[in-house]
């Protein structure tokens, strides 16, 4: 008898500890609300209905809207694939920024081919201070083409932008077709800043079989740099390796986040005909994507990363590679074009706080993952919202989604109670 009651004594306890941990979370996120009223209820500390989705058109009519960064004074810049980066003011005008010619500050070198061009934008941690913003990028100034990290600096009000400096040239690209695809193909291109305050950039393996394996060569991985495009301290890949890469082994990393109150960066990354993955990065880890000639598969190119199944050419070989990052999540087994990735942080979010959201291109919806404290994915469900091709994803500094479609469109994503 005495022991059960101390157990639910204890249980008491850390319901209640665990009920003041969720409260404080809470108003911690609640921005500086208005107090309920005596007769109001308090927040719920701990919501477990899912959030209802409002969703705004922002802007619509653009050309292959990639990528999307909100400043906390609420400009929105985004990119277009061929065009370039725009800033959409808070009065809703729209100034072209950087890129083809229109633009304030026209880069004569922007190139658009196959899946490649302007991709990722990233503001610098001290952006409210120094304007200072990242485009990912592919350039003509050399022969062959390079994906680039540009770093630029606007002027006060945002109306053009200057003092271009190339802070990361040597990330390839694929500069002509062969047997298993176009040129332009497989050139990563997400890039945020981690909660670290270091910049991490993600490639691709350019349909190149010997990328994502390769020491030196910094497609097929996920590289980690100061904002000088200098390897950030405490990368730890293999000896020997480019001291800018965090992870290696990897196929078109295309979303990256990092997991609150961890921090710890997860992608999404799609697979060939199978095996779209979520991994959670681990500071010098394999990917385990090598699909480099395997004598069993007939491979185009000497690319196997078509030829095979699950089982023959893994997105995760572990034969190959027994210590590789085991993905957290590989989309039911399929290829359904998996793209960005964000996770989705703030009481708003309702039960979804904290949940990874993941953007599918091919499979036209938006999955909303669980994530269990290791990592793995418990739960999974499509949000409420149109089937389209979902191409971008950011966390607005509001607690909004901001969505970029291959519909032209940009959508604010509020999320609210369901009525009671
Ligand atoms: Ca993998």
């Amino acid at each position: 008898m005495d022991h059960d009651m101390h157990v639910r004594y204890r249980i008491t306890r850390l319901r209640t500890s665990g009920l003041a941990a969720a409260m404080l979370v809470v108003s911690a996120c609640g921005g500086g609300g208005s107090e309920p009223g005596p007769d109001e209820p308090g927040p719920d500390p701990t919501p477990t209905d899912t959030p209802v989705l409002t969703r705004t058109v922002v802007l619509q009519g653009l050309s292959n809207p990639w990528d999307i960064a909100v400043a906390a004074d609420g400009a929105m810049f985004f990119t277009e694939r061929c065009r370039g980066l725009s800033v959409r003011h808070t009065d809703g005008t729209v100034t072209r920024l950087f890129g083809t010619t229109g633009s304030a500050l026209v880069a004569p070198d922007l190139a658009c081919i196959g899946q490649s061009g302007v991709h990722g934008v990233a503001l610098d941690p001290a952006f409210a201070t120094n304007r200072t913003l990242y485009v990912y990028m592919l350039s003509g100034t050399a022969a062959p083409h390079t994906n680039r990290v540009v770093r630029l600096v606007l002027t006060s009000g945002y109306t053009s932008a200057g003092s271009r400096t190339d802070i990361i040239t040597d990330i390839a690209f694929k500069e002509v077709a062969n047997g298993v695809g176009g040129a332009g193909s497989h050139s990563g291109g997400r890039i945020r800043f981690g909660p670290d305050g270091f910049l991490y950039v993600t490639t691709g393996d350019n349909h190149n079989p010997s990328l994502p394996q390769s020491p030196t060569m910094i497609g097929g991985k996920v590289l980690r740099v100061t904002t000088n495009g200098t390897a950030a301290p405490g990368n730890s890949p293999p000896a020997g390796f480019d001291a800018r890469i965090f992870t290696y082994g990897h196929r078109n990393v295309q979303g990256i986040t990092f997991r609150p109150g961890t921090g710890q960066p997860f992608i999404a990354e799609h697979g060939p005909n199978h095996s779209d993955e979520v991994t959670a990065l681990v500071n010098g880890g394999n990917g385990g994507w090598d699909p480099q000639n395997r004598p069993t598969l007939s491979c185009p190119s000497n690319y196997c990363g078509y030829a095979g199944n699950a089982s023959t050419m893994p997105m995760t070989d572990l034969t190959r590679f027994p210590n590789a990052m085991a993905p957290s999540w590989n989309n039911g087994g399929a290829s359904q074009g998996m793209g960005p990735a964000e996770f989705l942080v703030g009481a708003q979010w309702r039960a979804w706080n904290g949940r990874l959201a993941v953007g599918i291109m091919g499979g036209s919806r938006l999955i909303i993952l669980e994530l269990s404290a290791a990592g793995t994915v418990s739960s999974t469900v499509n949000a409420s919202l149109p089937e389209v091709r979902y191409r971008g994803l950011t966390l607005g500094p509001d607690g909004n989604l901001y969505v970029a479609t291959d519909t032209g469109e940009i959508w604010r994503v509020t999320p609210s109670a369901a009525p009671s």
